[in-house]
């Protein structure tokens, strides 16, 4: 009989339950009163940590629980705990709980007390970069956008605007994490204070020290805080303060030892740490997929581990950006909703070769945990699902729009309409007869970030930041003028964090202002999930309109067959001929697709979202073209596929020729 992955996964749970005696101890009491004999500290002399006196070093691995489904929790800890690592490392994004200010959500994926309380049972204690910031690749670099309200706030830094809220939400969440501290019985043995910021261009050290008091303040003198900086006397000067044990961040294929004698100029006693060793990098929408070979990785680890340093990985299971929360670099270079990072666990937790390399290193160092490794979860391709148009979003605009239109001379910002995430309609009328050829243009480069413009419903093309500052258009006076503004995911890092979004500037018309506009908030989310587009069982119903109007819906459903085991498995969904846009599988929001510009080209469509017992719903926002409908008269399909596709850009092949030919599967 073959065993199914949730058997295995069971069954690799008990085992190690048994073996490690475990879990135990540590999530049993968790909550007990009693501390007495956990400790876990810095030694100054010994230029070491010490766990329960202990001399100890921590294998440790970065995972985001912001970027993994609850429901795999498990299982990627599981496959962390197996690769031989004592310890993982999560961010808190701020604005993952605290979207609205005041109202926080630590519910399902957001309940990062379960996540703790999963990986003190599986054995692995934890490292926790508790904010503010976090930087990550994470919108904002994890700071709620709400904090632009005040346009003038300086962030990261002793504002006292800004610390107000800070401190806000700092009251709301140290004390929820004081229980999981390592001396209260829980796995948390160190808690970063800030991120990299040396880096920022603030220095401010009022600001790192009102931190370090808030911090001290809820959570007690014990636990070991810490701040992490780039290895470099420049990043260190900033980035550090008495109080707070200066670490550094370094990737592989570089002079290890050099690397932390940079550390040496803020620490010159105690444990060598790197908090972000990198096992791959980022992605940037229209560059290449970033890989770092896995013998690059696994020798420079090998030479950290024989220094005796403390190590995490970053990442080692990178996750992905469901929704809208990816983050950008500056100049803006927003991220794919892809975090793979190409990390020894792959987005879809699955073990790489990189997996076994580092592994087979750690295995040099420490006794590897007895059991099987679990392996890469089953996938499949459902094959070609055909979908029907349905309205553009200016039809839909009423039901979309969540506080009705709101007129104003200039164009209006995302934060000033209280909307923070996602797309926003921009309408105005056409003041001029435009039959010739006329320039629509953002002479201050203020589209943040793409801009979908028709007139009377026809697209007339695409204003993007730093890239398109000018199209022309054609339409008579008094045409309406539809702009459909996408916030592509706020910058992460750098100055440049305070990222406006929305028609930032105005925009001209033949060089003249325009002026009086028509805004539209939009919260398409809501009118997705409660299918307020269209029901299913009015599809029938649709027939592709010959005028192709975008940015419009398109809806699929799609039956799971019977007779599979195991199923709904993981798929990744890929879009032939589609060109930028938005997806949602039964109200789930999967992120952005843009194979038109790569490199990452499939999305990842976790298991748990699927339905085996109901029709599954696909809704599909596309942006700028879509395959059918228009010249190419090319049926509207989506694919699921059973391999993750990151490192390409779409070559556009008709799917209209193998459409019938394979039910379920289809591979290149
Ligand atoms: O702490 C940062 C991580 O969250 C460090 N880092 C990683 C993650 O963002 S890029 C990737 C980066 N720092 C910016 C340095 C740019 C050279």
């Amino acid at each position: 009989m073959i065993d199914s992955s949730s058997q295995l996964m069971e069954r690799a749970t008990r085992k190690m339950r048994s073996s490690v005696g475990l879990l135990a101890a540590v999530s049993l009491c968790l909550y007990s009163a009693s501390s007495a004999g956990r400790t876990f500290q810095i030694d100054y002399d010994s230029d070491c940590f010490r766990k329960d006196g202990d001399r100890f070093h921590y294998i440790s691995g970065s995972i985001h629980y912001s970027r993994v489904p609850r429901y795999y929790w498990k299982d990627r800890l599981l496959k962390m705990y197996m690769a031989g690592l004592n310890a993982i490392q999560t961010y808190v994004p701020w604005n993952y709980h605290e979207a609205t200010p005041g109202k926080y959500d630590f519910t399902g994926d957001r309940d990062f007390e379960a996540f703790l309380k999963l990986s003190s049972d599986i054995g692995l204690l934890v490292i926790l970069r508790a904010g503010p910031y976090m930087c990550g690749e994470w919108d904002m670099g994890g700071l709620p956008a709400w904090l632009l309200q005040k346009d003038s706030i300086v962030l990261r830094s002793s504002d006292p605007d800004y610390l107000k809220s800070v401190d806000r939400w700092m009251s709301v969440f140290l004390p929820k994490i004081k229980p999981f501290l390592y001396q209260n019985n829980g796995p948390i043995i160190a808690v970063q204070v800030e991120n990299e910021y040396g880096s920022y261009f603030a220095c401010d050290y009022d600001y790192l020290r009102h931190l370090l008091k808030l911090f001290r303040y809820y959570l007690g003198d014990e636990v070991v805080l810490f701040t992490t900086d780039g290895a470099g006397e420049r990043y260190l000067k900033c980035g550090s303060l008495q109080g707070l044990y200066a670490t550094v961040d370094f990737g592989p294929g570089g002079n290890v030892t050099q690397s932390f004698k940079a550390q040496r100029y803020a620490e010159p006693r105690g444990p060598m740490v790197n908090s972000e060793f990198y096992t791959g990098w980022l992605d940037h929408w229209g560059q290449k997929h970033s890989v770092i070979k896995k013998e690059i990785v696994a020798k420079s680890l090998d030479e950290i581990l024989a220094l005796g340093a403390n190590v995490n990985m970053y990442m080692f299971e990178g996750g992905t950006n469901f929704g809208y929360w990816n983050g950008a670099n500056s100049p803006y270079r927003p991220q794919p909703t892809s975090y793979d990072y190409d990390a020894p666990l792959s987005e879809a937790g699955d073990p790489t070769d990189k997996y076994f390399s580092i592994r087979e290193v750690i295995g040099k160092y420490k006794k590897l945990p007895v059991g099987p490794v679990l392996p890469a979860t089953p996938k499949f391709a459902y094959g070609l699902i055909q979908v029907k148009k349905l309205q553009s979003v200016a039809e839909l605009v009423d039901s979309l729009s969540f506080s009705g239109p709101v007129k104003s001379v200039y164009p209006l910002t995302f934060v000033e309409m209280k909307q923070y995430f996602g797309y926003m309609l921009y309408r105005n009328t056409l003041p001029i007869n435009c039959t010739e050829a006329t320039p629509l243009a953002s002479p201050q480069n203020g589209v943040h970030d793409r801009a979908y413009v028709t007139v009377d419903g026809v697209f007339q093309g695409i204003l993007e930041r730093n890239k398109i500052t000018s199209i022309n258009i054609t339409g008579r006076a008094g045409s309406q003028l539809d702009i459909l503004v996408e916030n592509m995911g706020r910058i992460n890092y750098g100055k440049d964090i305070h990222d406006s979004k929305g028609l930032v500037t105005n925009l001209t018309l033949a060089s003249n202002i325009l002026t009086g506009w028509i805004i539209y908030s939009l919260n398409i989310d809501e009118a997705v999930t409660n299918g307020h587009l269209k029901k299913p069982q009015e599809l029938q119903k649709l027939t592709a309109p010959a005028e192709v109007k975008v940015p419009s819906f398109y809806l699929g459903a799609f039956v799971i067959p019977n007779g599979i085991p195991d199923l709904p498995q993981d798929t990744y969904l890929k879009f032939p001929g589609w060109s930028k846009g938005q997806v949602w599988i039964n109200g789930f929001n999967l992120g952005r697709y843009w194979p038109a510009r790569g490199p990452q080209i499939t999305l990842y469509v976790p298991a748990h979202i699927l339905s085996t017992s109901a029709v599954n719903n696909i809704t599909v926002l596309e942006l700028e073209k879509a395959p059918c409908g228009g010249e190419l008269n090319a049926p509207c399909a989506v694919e699921f596929v059973d391999a993750p596709l990151l490192n390409g850009t779409a070559a556009y092949t008709n799917p209209a020729n193998r459409l019938f030919k394979k039910k379920h599967s289809w591979h290149e």
